[in-house]
């Protein structure tokens, strides 16, 4: 190891530094080779992208303009601004000239034009036009609300409502997720921390041990990707003897609910026919909905001051306002899924996600190997037969796809 402290002293005092040959590293920009053209694979899923990586004032001015465009009720110009900050993502360097981006897939004319600004200017004069207006900005607001959709939000936008104020002031009528949604509302926009999340990861595998012996309870979403926080809880319930995990998540529901930790729940039944029903393979939503035995709920997170071993979560939930009232518990989202186990290594590459990874996923799938991947499994539609799979890993094999690590599907 070198003392390099002389040189830093120097630097610091300013003086002329004479470094010897013997001391010179050699310094090289790193290569750009992903600019060659076709270098960059054309689905989210063949690629590699890092929760972390170069281009974030360009992939966040890019997804602002998704979430307009979904606003809007626009998917399809949505999904191409989507799309384009996906690639930025995958790019293993930083985008310094528009030019950069000719030969990379799934930029289109609006978002170059974006980014271009955003190069030249260091920011979009149509993008902070869109952060200012007023109707992205309650949009915003309204979707924020547990239960509330951009189709409920822009009727609100369309009557003149701009608070959360004016939803009492007009008389909305709310159905009991939104009422509950409002209620939690700060907590439930408050991000939700990886202790918290492994938090009740523990609370419901406990209240699973108890019913049944042997069944897991495995944390996926966001969190499964390597992101620190989010705004949700994902858990994976199931049971290694296909069967045995049938009525597991009521039962669950019902413990859980008895020890005070559900503010709000509402269960959808499992509403799978059968695996061999065609329907579920070849109609257009097929891959989008999983049938699953699924809650909906929202987690009464108390003690956090003697469960959180960094004593920081606790000073800041401490000051929270939301539902605990500066108590010590927060009202956190948390969404329950019960799955065979059979099924289980399909739930788990649709759960863990991200929204883009597994679009582009099913997208892969469907157009170049013909098959209809969903959370239930992947089926072959011209030879007619399921590829069953133990695995992640055995999933991506039968798709001719190189696996891509949970922490690399971060589109
Ligand atoms: N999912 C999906 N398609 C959807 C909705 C969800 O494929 N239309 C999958 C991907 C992610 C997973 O379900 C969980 O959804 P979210 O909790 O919304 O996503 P997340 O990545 O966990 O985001 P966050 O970290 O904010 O909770
Ligand atoms: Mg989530």
């Amino acid at each position: 190891l070198l003392d390099l402290s002389w040189f830093t002293e120097s630097m610091a005092a300013g003086r002329p530094v004479e470094i010897e040959p013997r001391h010179r590293l050699r310094v090289t920009a790193p290569a750009e080779p992903l600019e060659e053209k076709g270098q960059v694979a054309p689905y989210i899923c063949q690629r590699r992208t890092p929760l972390l990586h170069h281009n974030t004032a360009l992939t966040d001015a890019l997804e602002t303009m998704a979430e307009e465009a979904r606003f809007c009720g626009s998917d399809v110009r949505s999904l191409a601004f989507s799309r384009a900050a996906s690639v930025l993502k995958s790019l293993p360097w930083r985008v310094k000239r528009i030019q950069q981006l000719h030969t990379v897939p799934c930029v289109g004319e609006h978002s170059q034009r974006i980014i271009q600004e955003m190069l030249e200017d260091g920011m979009s004069a149509e993008v902070e036009q869109v952060r200012q207006s007023e109707r992205y900005r309650t949009m915003k607001l309204f979707t924020k609300i547990f239960g509330v959709g951009v189709k409920i939000a822009s009727q609100w936008y369309q009557r003149g409502l701009r608070t959360l104020a004016d939803l009492q002031l007009h008389q909305i009528k709310l159905n009991l997720e939104q009422q509950a949604g409002l209620l939690h509302y700060e907590d439930l926009n408050t991000p939700v921390e990886l202790w918290e999340a492994e938090a009740i990861s523990q609370v419901v595998r406990k209240a699973v041990e108890q019913i049944s012996p042997g069944a897991t309870v495995t944390l996926t979403g966001g969190f499964r990707r390597g992101k620190p926080c989010g705004h949700d809880v994902d858990l994976l319930i199931t049971h290694p003897s296909e069967g045995q995990e049938m009525g597991l998540l009521c039962r669950v529901i019902s413990i859980l609910d008895s020890q005070g930790f559900l503010l709000y729940h509402s269960t959808h039944r499992n509403s799978l026919p059968s695996l061999e029903d065609e329907e579920l393979w070849v109609s257009d939503h097929s891959s989008t909905m999983d049938h699953f035995e699924r809650c909906l709920s929202i987690f009464h997170l108390g003690d956090l001051a003697g469960s959180n071993q960094g004593g920081a979560g606790a000073q800041k939930l401490g000051a929270s306002t939301g539902s605990g009232a500066s108590s010590l518990w927060k009202a956190v989202r948390v969404d329950l899924v019960e799955t065979p186990y059979s099924q289980f290594p399909f739930a788990l590459l649709g759960w863990t996600g991200s929204r883009n990874f597994e679009r582009d996923l099913r997208r892969f799938s469907k157009h170049e190997k013909k098959m209809t991947l969903n959370s239930h499994g992947l089926y072959h539609l011209e030879q007619k037969i399921f590829l069953p799979a133990a695995s992640e890993e055995e999933i991506f094999q039968h798709l001719g796809l190189e696996y891509i690590l949970p922490e690399e599907r971060n589109a």
